[in-house]
């Protein structure tokens, strides 16, 4: 006998789903240990994090230069006494080490450092992995894999067989957005014939290096960060290799193609990682491809507000497209409310609701129990319209789309 929901029970039925549900993470920067010192785990690194850097120094009285010359622990001990210490953690990516250290069962009333330290230093990191993924109810992440980069590389050709928890992305933007100064020596490098003037041979060699690396890496897909000015189609060599390359691999091996648009690359280069800014788009790029190329599957989120509403009605229009997440300075309380009820109004559950972004392997925790807690509150408003409407509707329902919110349609959209 199926459970009849009323109002009474709504919510705690709805927070039970939600808080029970295991994840699929769907954009990670996160590795298996498999990759050494790529995968970033402890509180160092927690407090560390490029989010934390970009505050720190509206905060503390230090020069770029005098904080890139000290080693992490010392940033890590600036970056705890400023944000921490001298002012209430209340930022979210704050609130998030917070949240990390709490649901670890660390003492944050001591709101010691060394402490903390010794924690993370008695960790056995294979274990460690299983408590987060365990803690966070994550089921598997999705990596960022770099072909190029020269710590992954090696791996990849010696044929990885990492944690399968940790599944692989083929991150393609020094092609497609750097292609002079960087792309083409890369894939040189590898053995594909390339010139500047992509002619017929280099794009066939491009063709050639994608299949090799999809058949190698077994991707979800295939990924870009974009620029705002990013437009297609486009006279560039970018939109040629779109064109003549990743469109037709995407089709032919069905990886479907993830397009992160809206990002501008060092906007303040003194702040290194953290110096990266965005700015809205015109989205007569994404309904381009999306009308010229239907046999493709695309997955797209963007990082400004401002767009966020067209994206959704795009998506309505074209079913190829998967909206997933809420990206980076997306990634904030508020603005996750908003735009998780306007993609849930505009798109019912024919979306990803998020992914984490997460760089060091314990943010899994406080990245899914904060976006938990506002999925909650907004799908318990929603079923309680619902209700009032005269819907009726039971416990294995809200299950249901709960988990297809939070990893079926992931898994449904590669498959189709
Ligand atoms: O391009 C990306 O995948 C971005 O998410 C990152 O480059 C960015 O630095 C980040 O960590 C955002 O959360
Ligand atoms: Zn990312």
């Amino acid at each position: 006998m199926q459970k009849v929901i009323n109002s009474q029970i709504l919510k705690e039925t709805v927070i039970e789903a939600v808080e029970s549900q295991q994840v699929i993470d769907i954009h990670t920067h996160l590795f298996s240990p498999d990759f050494g010192g790529l995968l970033l785990w402890g509180v160092d690194e927690l407090i560390t994090y490029h989010y934390l850097i970009a505050e720190v120094f509206r905060s503390a009285d230090i020069s770029y230069e005098k904080f890139w010359a000290m080693t992490k622990t010392k940033q890590a001990d600036l970056i705890w006494q400023t944000l921490f210490i001298n002012n209430s953690p209340i930022s979210e990516s704050c609130r998030g080490v917070v949240t990390t250290l709490k649901e670890l069962g660390l003492d944050l009333a001591s709101r010691d450092l060394q402490d903390y330290r010794e924690y993370f230093a008695h960790q056995k990191i294979e274990d460690f992995i299983d408590i987060v993924f365990d803690v966070a109810k994550v089921k598997s992440v999705v990596m960022t894999n770099d072909p190029f980069d020269s710590i992954e590389q090696p791996i990849w050709l010696a044929g990885r067989k990492g944690d399968p928890r940790f599944q692989a992305a083929l991150r393609i933007d020094s092609i497609l957005n750097d292609y002079v100064d960087v792309g083409r020596d890369k894939l040189s490098g590898l053995g594909y014939e390339t010139d500047l003037d992509l002619s017929e041979k280099s794009l066939g060699e491009i063709r050639r290096f994608l299949s090799d690396w999809i058949n190698r890496m077994k991707p979800n897909y295939m990924a870009v960060s974009l620029p705002p000015e990013f437009q297609y189609p486009e006279d560039s060599r970018r939109g040629k290799v779109i064109k003549e390359c990743i469109l037709p691999i995407s089709l032919e091996y069905n990886v479907p193609f993830a397009l992160m648009i809206g990002v501008t690359r060092a906007v303040n280069p003194q702040l290194r990682m953290a110096g990266d800014g965005m700015a809205k788009t015109d989205l007569a790029c994404l309904e381009n491809l999306l009308r010229d190329n239907p046999s493709n599957k695309f997955l797209t989120t963007l990082l400004s507000r401002e767009n966020q509403h067209e994206l959704c009605v795009i998506a309505r229009k074209f079913p190829n497209l998967m909206i997933f997440g809420c990206w980076w300075f997306m990634n904030n309380p508020s603005i996750i409310d908003e735009i998780t009820r306007e993609r849930l109004e505009l798109l019912g559950l024919s979306i990803i609701l998020q992914h984490s972004d997460a760089r060091i392997l314990d943010q899994l925790i406080y990245k899914w129990k904060h976006s938990r807690q506002i999925i909650s509150k907004v799908l318990i408003d929603k079923y309680q319209d619902l209700l009032d409407s005269g819907w009726i509707t039971t416990q294995d329902e809200i299950g249901r789309d709960v988990a297809a919110l939070l990893g079926g349609n992931f898994e449904g959209f590669l498959q189709s």
